[in-house]
Parts: C-alpha cells; structure tokens; sequence
C-alpha cells in the first residue's frame, strides 16, 4: 500500500505516550481510501452481514427494537477483516505496522478479530451519539495496553459525528463511582467536570489515522450532515498480552502483522 507521509516524527511516540493519541495526516493514499469506500458502498447494498444495527448499540438515541423506525440502519459491518481484502490490506498496511510499532515501543504487533474490527457508518437521520468512554472497559486482556486506529474514509467533523477525546485520560486512574452503569463516565458528577473540560474535537479528512490508547476517554455525537460518514476501525496488541482464555477477547486468534 503506497502512502504520503511514511516517516513516523521523532517526537510522536512521546506524544502519543503523553496524550494518548495521535493524527498521522495523509497516511491512506487517495486511490485505497477510494477503493475502501467502493467495498463499504458494496457491503451495504444489499447488506452483507455481519453488521451491528443501530437498535443494537443502545446508544443515546437509538431506536429501541430493529422494528421501531431507523432501528436497521447499519451501525457497524462487522469482521471487516475478513469481509474484503481491502480492509485486510488496510489493517495490515505497513505504515500502520510502523507507526504501531513506534508507538508501542516493539516490533510484535498483532491484529485482534474480537475488536473494532469494523467499518463504522454513521448514518444521518438514524444515529445515536456515543458517550464519554474507555474502549477496554469490556475487552479482557492482560494488560490495558492496546492501541487502535481510526481510519477516516471521508471528512469527520462535529457536524458529521466525529470523535472528542480527552488527551491524557488514558494515565488516570477512574474510580468506578466516577462511571455509570454501563461505564461511561458520568458528565452529571462534579468530580469529572475537569476531565470534561479537556475535551478535543479531533478533525479528520479522508486518509487520515487517529491512533489512541484503549484507556483514553473518546466520545462522539450523531451524524448531523446529510452524508452517511465511514471510518475503518482496528486494534492492536503485543504479544506479551494475551487475551484473557475464555472471553470475547479470546473469540478468534489475532493476526501477526509481518
Ligand atoms: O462514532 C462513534 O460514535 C464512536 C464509536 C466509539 O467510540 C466506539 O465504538 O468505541
């Protein structure tokens, strides 16, 4: 996979450790991202499983039942490692393997299938916002160290239902009172105003890849625009941190990246 911006800054390996994410603008060339678009345009018409509707998220916003108005709309195709090889030569691309190599501090980086794993297409009309939240609350590994990527495959803006971050988040510890029932932070508690106060609006164009820590607090709101917005979404880990036996993390095996 060609690319526009190869070399990983010196600096960004400590700016990832400091703030939990970093943006590699430019990173997907223009032909891929177009070629990723036609494979999501594809798997979408007539829908190719496995997805995750958005009566399935139970986000703010979601229609209750698959029944209820807007309750089909395809929140997430599934498995998009598996689906199409273009979203396996994404997830896999070398100035991926680098970058996660740079910012993980070793060479043995290796794919998950349990997850992201995915193709989010935020729909307008019909979909739900996401509330402040760590992605390895449900994940069980031995350690909190994984990183994802964000592969934005169209701009992303507040106005389409971008990500907000909370740069930093991820070194703090969180007391579980600090979070609700399905443990996402509490905006309603005085204590997390601060945490709150931070927050980032992270911009993308087409080609651009977030990379962010499974421990920093992201969240995003409903797509607001008339364009539906695609981003592909993978995770990482080493090899020294294995899934916990047993759990969802543990599903399907990961994937060597070489
Ligand atoms: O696009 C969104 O609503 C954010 C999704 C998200 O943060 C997640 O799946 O972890």
């Amino acid at each position: 996979m060609s690319r526009t911006n190869p070399q990983i800054s010196s600096f960004e390996p400590a700016l990832f450790a400091s703030q939990g994410y970093i943006v590699r603008k430019g990173l997907i060339t223009r032909p891929v991202v177009e070629s990723l678009n036609v494979a999501t345009e594809r798997a979408l018409t007539p829908l190719i499983g496995p997805v995750e509707f958005e009566a399935e998220v139970g986000y703010p916003g979601a229609p209750a039942t698959l029944d209820a108005s807007g309750g089909n709309t395809p929140r997430r195709l599934l498995h998009a490692y598996a689906r199409d090889s273009v979203f396996a030569d994404l997830a896999t691309a070398r100035v991926i393997k680098e970058t996660l190599a740079a910012v993980m501090g070793r060479e043995d980086v290796y794919l998950s299938q349990n997850h992201h794993n995915c193709v989010m297409t935020k729909h307008p009309g019909y979909s739900s916002s996401t509330s402040w939240h760590q992605d390895i609350r449900y994940w069980s590994f031995d350690r909190a160290e994984l990183v994802s990527i964000w592969c934005a495959l169209g701009n992303e803006s507040r106005e389409n239902g971008a990500l907000s971050v909370i740069p930093g988040s991820h070194l703090e510890e969180v007391e579980r009172g600090r979070l609700d029932r399905d443990l996402f932070l509490r905006t309603d508690l005085e204590e997390n105003q601060s945490l709150l106060n931070r927050r980032v609006q992270v911009e993308l164009d087409a080609g651009d890849v977030l990379f962010f820590h499974c421990r920093l607090f992201h969240a995003a709101g409903r797509n607001e625009s008339d364009t539906v917005k695609f981003s592909a979404v993978f995770t990482y880990h080493d090899s020294d941190n294995h899934p916990i036996p047993g759990t969802r993390s543990d599903r399907y095996p990961s994937i060597p990246l070489v």
